[in-house]
């Protein structure tokens, strides 16, 4: 906990008022004068935040090729403790500080769950002392902002460093890094040892911007360090020798400049199937590259030992954008650090940690081999030679031709860099027990048989600190209120609550925090999508990329439902309905850019049909983002989590939800199952095939969506609605939807679901009735997430992967 004195802290923010600006406060802007706050924040922690970098314990490095950050400034303030001096020194110099809060970008520099929850990751490891710095790249654009036209998407390019720069980092130039590419490899023997001669390569630049990443009111601060990808300064003189023709000419220069600025221009907008080929393989290595060897340069600066890297060092890989770490280690130590083969391999596996997040072959990546060899041929040449020694160690297994080619790095065409992850690391986990238990048995099958004690399973967690104490401060105080502040640094406390669970007073508290949370909302859906919704229908809220597995397609059908039951039946019983999604779709993704215009058109025919009198309300808030999660989450009833089962890795929006009192309406998938053994079939609803019957649907066939189609008068009608013109301008998009579904027999099984679904939805229906137990479910869920914060997952991966062994 930082110590701050108030009028020590104004006359800083006056101060530095006039060194950044040469203007006084009353004439600033609000961006300005977030500049001078963060800026003033940055100085009280900056001693910290070098003293933190002589840490003499294990140090942890996550490499993620997406952090999705979300503002920092609340959250920042509440870690140091400082919020209510500033608040008040603020106010004292009329000066807002929710508006600077909210005049903050919002670094989008993710797509979903995975850079969502690598951003958790670094607040939890900074909270329980651990010295855990994050890798990434500084994307000049993070994830389109997304605009609706007509009910379309539309991309717009996301410009989260519109002044020029972040208000959280700090750029360090003498600390920048030569990433090489392309060229030419020979290797030389020099008196019996092997000498690599790489000429002819384009240098790039990495330069890095820190940010701190401050811990809950323990002084720790680390780093997340981005690398942004810039042309190589005079300053490295030498290495350009080497670099292809130099770049003598003007237009070879510019040639050069856009190849080197490329690489951080973007971030892929798509997590699910990989795109860009070339300039997203070059991203991975770029940042991959500088990492490791930004890692290697401070270890040896620290004189240790570069035989016991693995001591001192633990590298995670998250997911297999960063699988290049394995090959790019053992260049080092081969190439630089002259090790041997099996000494290089050895220091690897043991310091490599890989987790997979998905089970989905379209997501798996591979590099077709002549795209990498072309462009990181002494890499390319490791990865053969990794890939040899596996086979051969495979051969001695006796294993089949089939499994041995399976299991193999480099097929015919490609290089599967899962398969390479695995190799190369002493551990492989999933991020839920159903999704471990499917890499286990199905996905990853030959590689658990061929080596089972590298496999282990990490439930995902979510920062309970911005998730709750931050987005949802009224809950947050009601709860210390009852069960005291301890809760905050060990979540499983929450599960005192329970003790209150009868308690009308405390149930009727949360009801009504719920309703203020709605109402805050309510008002920013009215500001600005001028649609008005009452803060006592059911607010039920899907908010998650937009996916054929996740299912939005479900949902919006069984709205389509109860809005015919209702035009067919005027007093037709139910609890006034809010539908909220927020999803973006990856821009060419088609089917998932229908759905989102199928339900714009939907709501558009629903909101404005007086026929229903205001029962149903849809409501699709736009460019769905951290800031609006925030919003959003506090003031759900229920909690969406529709996905196919085993689609569904994990899932983290389940967590956050029910950590603030919204109850889960979910197949049991991801970490839904375990949301379930949390609270109990009483306090959750759950619906739809089981994983074993949509795995044998896989394997055997027998889906007919056609015939659910033509049995079910229910589902008749809804998917006849897509292509009679019943909902208005939406033909084309339509005509594709029930396609996906019919002509195609849906491979996710929507219609298979639905009729247990409506019933579901019923049943939500009834429990909502009885606002008293709602409120107890209410409270049931919110006292049994505590196994749900990442500090509990943090704790798990440094007790069993990280620091495993370690004193
Ligand atoms: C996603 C899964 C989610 C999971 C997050 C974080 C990818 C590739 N996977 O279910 O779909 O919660 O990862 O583990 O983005």
């Amino acid at each position: 906990m930082v110590k701050l004195n108030k009028n020590k802290f104004k006359q800083s923010f006056e101060t530095k008022m006039y060194s950044l600006y040469a203007q006084s406060i009353k004439d600033a802007t609000d961006e300005q004068l977030l500049n001078v706050l963060c800026s003033v924040i940055k100085d009280i922690i900056s001693k910290k935040w070098v003293d933190n970098k002589l840490d003499s314990q294990k140090e942890v490095y996550y490499f993620s090729i997406e952090f999705l950050l979300g503002r920092q400034l609340k959250s920042n303030l509440l870690n140091l403790g400082i919020e209510d001096v500033v608040r008040t020194g603020l106010k004292e110099l009329n000066i807002d500080l929710d508006s600077l809060i909210n005049a903050e970008s919002d670094p989008a520099l993710g797509n979903g769950g995975l850079g969502r929850l690598a951003a958790c990751f670094l607040d939890s490891m900074a909270s329980l002392d651990i010295s855990g710095h994050g890798y990434g790249i500084r994307y000049k654009h993070g994830l389109f902002e997304q605009k609706f036209i007509n009910g379309y998407q539309v991309e717009v390019p996301d410009n989260w460093l519109t002044q020029g720069g972040y208000v959280w980092e700090t750029v360090r130039p003498n600390k920048a890094i030569v990433v090489k590419f392309e060229g030419n490899v020979n290797l030389v023997d020099k008196n019996g040892r092997l000498e690599v001669n790489h000429t002819d390569y384009i240098p790039v630049m990495a330069m890095p911007y820190d940010i701190p990443i401050i811990g809950y009111r323990n002084n720790s601060i680390n780093t997340l360090r981005l690398f942004k990808s810039e042309v190589l300064s005079r300053d490295f003189g030498p290495l350009t020798i080497h670099a292809k023709n130099s770049y003598g000419s003007y237009e070879d220069a510019l040639k050069y400049k856009y190849y080197a600025e490329e690489i951080s221009q973007v971030l892929y907008p798509n997590d699910s199937n990989y795109a860009g080929r070339l300039l997203r393989l070059k991203q991975e290595y770029f940042f991959v590259s500088a990492g490791i060897q930004d890692i290697i340069r401070k270890y040896k600066k620290n004189k240790l030992d570069i035989k016991k890297l693995n001591e001192k060092v633990a590298i995670h890989i998250n997911d297999t954008h960063p699988t290049l770490c394995i090959p790019e280690l053992m260049r080092i130590l081969l190439d630089e650090e002259g090790l041997s083969w099996d000494e290089a391999w050895n220091i690897t596996i043991n310091t490599v940690s890989y987790t997979n997040h998905t089970i989905m072959t379209e997501a798996m990546e591979r590099w077709p081999k002549e795209m990498l060899k072309t462009l990181l041929p002494r890499i390319y040449m490791i990865i053969e030679e990794i890939d040899r020694r596996y086979m051969n160690e495979l051969e001695e297994s006796k294993y089949d031709h089939d499994k041995i080619y399976r299991m193999s790095i480099i097929d015919n065409n490609d290089i599967k860099m899962a398969n390479l992850s695995i190799v190369g690391s002493h551990s492989v986990n999933g991020v839920a027990k159903l999704h471990t238990e499917l890499l286990k048995k199905e996905v990853l099958k030959d590689f658990y048989d061929h080596e089972p004690e590298k496999f282990n399973n990490k439930t995902n967690g979510i920062a309970h600190r911005r998730w709750l104490i931050s987005s949802n401060t009224e809950l947050s105080d009601l709860i210390t209120g009852l069960i005291s502040e301890d809760w905050k640094t060990d979540t499983r406390k929450l599960k005192e609550l329970e003790v209150h669970r009868h308690d009308k007073a405390v149930l009727e508290k949360i009801g009504q925090i719920k309703y203020n949370n709605k109402e805050r909302l309510a008002k920013f859906i009215k500001e600005k999508y001028d649609i008005d919704v009452n803060p006592n229908s059911i607010f039920d809220v899907q908010i998650k990329r937009l996916h054929a597995y996740k299912r939005q397609l479900l949902n919006a059908l069984h709205i389509l439902h109860l809005y015919h039951e209702l035009l067919e039946n005027p007093n037709f019983d139910m609890e006034p309905r809010t539908f909220i999604f927020g999803a973006k779709a990856a821009p060419g993704y088609y089917l998932a850019k229908c759905i989102i215009k199928f339900i714009n058109s939907l709501a558009e025919k629903i909101n404005n049909d007086p026929r229903i009198d205001n029962k149903i309300k849809v409501v699709f808030i736009e460019n769905y983002d951290v800031s609006k999660a925030e919003l959003i989450i506090p003031a759900a009833d229920v909690s969406e989590q529709i996905s196919t089962t085993t689609k569904e890795a994990s899932g983290t929006g389940n967590m956050k939800l029910m950590m603030n009192g919204a109850i889960t309406l979910a197949t049991l998938d991801g970490a839904n199952i375990e949301i379930f053994d949390q609270v109990g079939e009483d306090n959750i609803v759950i619906f739809g095939l089981s994983a074993n019957e949509v795995l044998n649907y896989n394997k055997f066939g027998g889906y007919s969506a056609l015939d659910l189609y033509n049995s079910n008068r229910v589902i008749k009608r809804v998917v006849d609605d897509l292509v009679n013109g019943f909902i208005p301008n939406m033909e084309k998009e339509g005509r594709q939807i029930y396609d996906s579904l019919i002509t195609y027999n849906d491979e996710y099984f929507v219609l298979r679901d639905m009729e247990n679904y409506i019933e579901a939805q019923e049943k939500i229906d009834r429990l909502y009735k009885n606002k008293e137990k709602w409120n107890e479910m209410a409270l049931i869920n919110i006292a049994n997430s505590g196994v749900f914060s990442s500090d509990r997952t943090i704790a798990e991966y440094a007790e069993d992967i990280w620091f495993k062994g370690c004193e």
